[in-house]
């Protein structure tokens, strides 16, 4: 029976655009999901928009729609970025929804009829800028934007009540909260009692949220009912079969919303009866050349100017160098210089270049036919060795979600390949011994076909081109055997997958 793996993005707000920072982690939750596919395991993924709440309200009041409408619009927006790339995702949730709205509703009243939601009177700080009451202290160092004295009755959820309950599950689930540091992050905050969350919002105040089942006059907080997508999508409470079947989750998420993903959202769960979440792992920041991305610093990187890049290279490029270089594990900085020679490092001179050597010398010697190999020398069961270490890599790294490590597994094992046609030479030894160079050109061009199954996730265009090329009816996407080529097979035309880019270009960007 195949695994179940279930992995999911943050449901984007939708009063931004798309830009790379929501690119970011919706092509890193892609290239997993299909590492995961490769594996036959059966895999659900889930991305989506955030939709209720005060700024959605108010941005569609200065643009004279309801915000109903601005929704419809802004959804679009990341529809169209994710079938742009192409995006393998099996459902997109919009908290909008009927289904949605159904859900929180459901776990709303059954939590207040257990007890576990309260009302209750509060004086305090409220940013408005962020819609949460913030603590004395916040206030004091002036963290929050917009904040003003508010006193209101408001719906509390009993989160205090599981507070060493969560640090317990920490502890005993090692894999629960990734990288190290974002555990240690919310280890360390727990030290502090945990205050139960104001779950409500008086309608007088703002009204473009759910309904709280059980007072008409209050919409739902728009977090607790944000969060529930990732059960709502899997079929809580509509198809238990499927549910059980699909849950628990993997969480890609910014390192931004660590609290509520690691601390809101297991203390809801656990509140309702549904176990936690495999995983939250929180990746970090992306900066731009060197700085915090802001519009009036000009260095904001958003659709347009992600598409551009793509229009340079190839859309393929943009999810590897995601992928390669990007901020999983402490920040990372995007500038065009390093994008530009990761593409020229990587993809032109080392994999390009393995691909044209490979494919010309078999041109040149055998017609453009695959050679059939005699039996294979040490040198040749080193490359066979070679690629299941690097399989190994590749495995060991995607079950700690580090797509770093993967691409850099995979790109190993081509340095290795092309170190090898050094080592043995094919075109000087084509000259004296024709048989032992079907070898060498089979065993090269064997390794290469493995290295490109391994990238397809991460360049899936390319290596579907790769393959179409290479014409031995491989299925992209598949996990191939090192020892698969069907010698006698004619290799396609010779296409230049990764042309170099001229970096002289780069001045007038
Ligand atoms: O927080 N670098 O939505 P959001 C890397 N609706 N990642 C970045 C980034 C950057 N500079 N900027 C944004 C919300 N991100 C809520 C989530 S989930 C139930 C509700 C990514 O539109 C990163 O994944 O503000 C971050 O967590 C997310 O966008 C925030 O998206």
């Amino acid at each position: 029976m195949s695994n179940s793996f279930y992995i999911t993005t943050p449901l984007y707000y939708v009063n931004d655009r798309p830009h790379i920072g929501s690119a970011y982690t919706t092509l890193i939750a892609d290239i997993i999901a299909m590492y995961h596919r490769m594996k036959d395991d059966d895999v659900f993924f889930l991305t989506g928009t955030d939709e209720h709440g005060q700024k959605v309200q108010q941005a569609a009041e200065k643009n004279g729609i309801s915000p109903q409408e601005h929704c419809d619009i802004y959804a679009e927006r990341f529809r169209e970025l994710w079938s742009y790339f192409n995006l393998s995702n099996d459902d997109f949730i919009r908290t909008t929804e009927d289904r949605h709205v159904k859900v929180v509703q459901h776990v709303l009243q059954d939590l207040f009829d257990k007890g576990e939601i309260y009302k209750d009177k509060h004086e305090g700080w409220y940013s408005v800028a962020d819609e949460l009451f913030i603590t004395e202290k916040d206030y004091e160092e002036g963290k929050y934007r917009d904040v003003r004295r508010i006193s209101e009755t408001n719906y509390y959820f009993k989160m205090s009540a599981y507070q060493e309950r969560l640090i317990n599950y920490i502890h005993d689930n090692p894999k629960f909260i990734q990288p190290e540091n974002r555990k240690n992050e919310i280890l360390g905050f727990l030290k502090q009692p945990l205050k139960d969350l104001c779950i409500s919002r008086p309608k007088e105040r703002l009204s473009w949220g759910i309904e709280l089942p059980f007072d008409k006059d209050y919409v739902t907080y728009v977090w607790f009912d944000a969060l529930l997508n990732y059960v709502t999508a899997p079929g809580y409470l509509q198809d238990d079969d499927r549910f059980q079947k699909i849950w628990p989750a993997v969480h890609l998420i910014g390192k931004d919303i660590l609290t509520t993903h690691c601390v809101y959202w297991p203390t809801m769960l656990m509140a309702t009866g549904i176990p936690l979440p495999k995983t939250v792992f929180a990746h970090g920041w992306w900066t731009s050349e060197g700085q915090k991305m802001s519009k009036s610093l000009g260095n904001f990187i958003d659709l347009e100017t992600i598409q551009m890049h793509c229009d340079n290279v190839g859309k393929d490029v943009y999810r590897y160098y995601m992928a390669k270089e990007g901020p999983l594990f402490s920040d990372s900085d995007f500038s065009k210089e390093r994008f530009y020679q990761t593409y020229n490092t990587d993809l032109a001179n080392d994999f390009g270049n393995l691909v044209n050597r490979i494919f010309k010398l078999i041109f040149k010697y055998f017609d453009g036919y695959i050679p059939k190999p005699s039996s294979f020398e040490e040198k040749d069961q080193a490359m066979i060795k070679a690629s299941k270490v690097c399989y190994g890599g590749v495995i060991v790294s995607l079950d700690s979600l580090n797509l770093n490590g993967i691409a850099s597994s995979i790109m190993g094992y081509v340095s290795f390949i092309n170190r090898y046609l050094e080592k043995t030479e094919p075109w000087k030894l084509a000259k004296t011994d024709l048989e032992a160079t079907k070898t060498v050109l089979y065993s090269a061009l064997a390794s290469l076909r493995f290295a490109a199954s391994l990238l397809y996730p991460l360049l899936p265009e390319k290596m579907t081109e790769f393959f179409s090329m290479l014409n031995n009816g491989d299925s992209p996407g598949t996990l191939m055997e090192w020892d698969g080529l069907k010698p006698g097979t004619e290799l396609g035309e010779m296409k230049a997958l990764f042309p170099r880019f001229d970096m002289q270009l780069l001045e007038n960007m």
